[in-house]
């Protein structure tokens, strides 16, 4: 039975990292996380671009319009939602999640997940580089094992047009 499994292979591809910058002290680190992801995995520097966005609400639209571009291997969302007193989080952090899981959809490209949804500063920064990592790396390497993946797949199956890197 014929299994697959990407590796983060970025040599060739074309990344777009949309971040958010409310809350920027923890998504600029979260750049620097993914950015760091994927030049160390081949990625050419100039062959990622970053989009930079108000706030996590705005991060399906610039995805969308990122990949309507039909440039990139894969994507990596950014952002960090923190919990306040009101019900704002939810909506902020469910929609923007919601439509970030329906572009993937959309348009068959990976998207890396990280927008963290947090109940306070200190639990975002134990993920901006801290304790807990940096999920800015996390989800960029996710987002270029998905595209080698797809890439295998592709080549499995004869779809050579698609196969490799852009
Ligand atoms: N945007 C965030 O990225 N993180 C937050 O914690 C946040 N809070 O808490 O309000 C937030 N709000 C802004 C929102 O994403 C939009 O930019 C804004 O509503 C304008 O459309």
């Amino acid at each position: 039975m014929p299994e697959f499994i990407g590796e983060p292979a970025g040599a060739g591809r074309r990344v777009v990292i949309v971040a958010a910058r409310f809350n920027s002290t923890i998504t600029e680190k979260l750049v620097e996380g993914a950015m760091d992801a994927c030049v160390r995995h081949g990625v050419a520097f100039e062959d990622v671009d970053i989009l930079w966005v108000p706030g996590a609400w705005e991060l399906p639209l610039a995805v969308a319009k990122a990949l309507q571009t039909d440039r990139y291997d894969a994507c990596v969302a950014l952002g960090a939602v923190i919990r306040g007193g009101t019900p704002h989080f939810e909506y902020v952090a469910g929609e923007a999640s919601r439509g970030l899981a329906l572009l993937q959809g959309e348009f068959g490209v990976p998207i890396g997940f990280g927008l963290l949804t947090c109940d306070d500063m200190a639990q975002a920064e134990e993920r901006a580089g801290g304790a807990h990592g940096n999920k800015g790396w996390d989800s960029a390497l996710a987002a270029l094992e998905m595209a080698d993946l797809f890439g295998r797949l592709d080549l499995a199956h004869g779809e050579d047009d698609d196969a490799g890197p852009r």
